[in-house]
């Protein structure tokens, strides 16, 4: 190769080797093999070499112009690659955490949300009455929700539940927020033969707002369906039931009678307390803490059960207001608002198992 063939190579070279981007190298393949470059220039003036040294020198021009290519090319692919890194070091985000040897202890610890901890000790007491657990979805029909419950298109207690309306969708239907999770107690009679006997904790919807109550909250609904079940079976079971969760072994209840559509005869529960101080079980006031009755037969109709043959028993309560009764909280707003201080101080450690307290 010529002087001249071989100092354009060594001056590319360099200048590839300078470039530190992308732009840089383009600017050294134009100034080389554009249209106006060095070596484009050297191609054209091929014509006016003279023809014995034309043959050799296009060989020696062309071996430069290819040598050129692949350099530039190769600097292309590691300039890419360092873009690449630098772009993924740049955006790299951590999702993960420290491994953590050790369950922290004191402010550092997490806590179950009350709530939660209310959900696994109603579990494990009516779990350990023989209950399991059914779940639904929150977005019902209107049938699940009222029809199928004895609660007919114009009757009162749909305006006294306030519901929640989805948008009709193309065949007209309303869907709604369940209202209480009486549904899944519908669903569950629908799916599977009697006996039956479920608790169904989730989250519920009305469309109220104030210090008492939440547009969303929790409630768990009960129920029992099996030959021969009277109201004594009602009565043991929330009498057990109460004194488990609030644990206090004599605590005082007393159940009244009342009205809902979907039982008969319905009952609501009270429990003794101390209206001054607020204190459980002892001091001569009542306290109303949930509803419950046997099932209306039309009720057991409505999702395929002879109610001649089997009969039953259903309950439900507020999950926040007992929670709030056990624990003395004295505000329903907190529950929703992840303010951390709140949840260190009501929340429950969670390595430690629900304690399943005496009579059960
Ligand atoms: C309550 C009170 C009384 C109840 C009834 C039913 C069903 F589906 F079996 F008919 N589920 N839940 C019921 C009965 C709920 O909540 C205050």
């Amino acid at each position: 190769m010529t002087d001249d063939l071989a100092g354009l190579q060594a001056e590319t070279e360099a200048a590839l080797a300078a470039a530190g981007d992308l732009r840089a190298l383009d600017a050294v393949r134009v100034a080389t093999l554009g249209k106006s470059g060095r070596v484009t220039a050297l191609l054209k003036g091929l014509g006016a070499v003279p023809a014995e040294q034309r043959k050799e020198r296009g060989a020696a021009v062309n071996h430069l112009k290819g040598v050129l290519e692949a350099a530039i090319e190769s600097r292309r692919v590691a300039l890419d690659a360092a873009a690449l890194e630098a772009r993924l070091a740049a955006e790299r985000l951590d999702v993960s955490l420290p491994p953590r040897p050790f369950a922290p202890t004191g402010p550092e610890s997490g806590a179950l949300h009350p709530i939660t901890r209310t959900v696994e000790e109603l579990t494990a007491i009516f779990g350990a009455m023989g209950f399991g657990v059914a779940e639904g979805p929150d977005i019902e029909g209107d049938w699940f929700n009222f029809g199928a419950l004895n609660i007919p298109d114009h009757h009162p207690a749909r305006q006294d539940h306030d519901t929640f309306y989805v948008p009709a969708g193309a065949d007209g239907r309303r869907p709604v927020l369940r209202t209480h999770t009486s549904p899944v107690q519908i669903r569950t009679m629908l799916g599977q033969e009697p006996p039956i006997r479920v608790i169904v904790p989730g989250r519920t919807w009305r469309a109220d707002h104030d210090a008492t109550h939440s547009p969303m909250f929790h409630q768990v609904e009960g129920l029992v369906i099996d030959r021969g079940i009277t109201l004594a079976h009602l009565k043991g079971c929330l009498i057990d039931f109460l004194r488990a969760f609030f644990d206090i072994r004599d605590l005082p209840v007393r159940f009244r009678a009342s009205y809902f559509p979907f039982t008969e005869p319905s009952m609501e529960v009270d429990i003794g307390w101390n209206r001054k101080t607020g204190e459980l079980g002892k001091g001569g006031d009542w306290l109303e803490i949930l509803g419950s009755g046997m099932v209306h037969p039309r009720v057991l109709a409505n999702c395929g059960i002879d109610p001649r043959e089997w009969q039953g028993f259903a309950f439900g309560m507020g999950i926040e207001r007992i929670t709030m009764l056990k624990h003395g909280i004295p505000d329903l707003r907190p529950f929703y608002d992840s303010d951390i201080r709140w949840l260190r101080h009501y929340g429950a450690p969670v390595l430690s198992p629900a304690t399943l307290a005496e009579g059960v």
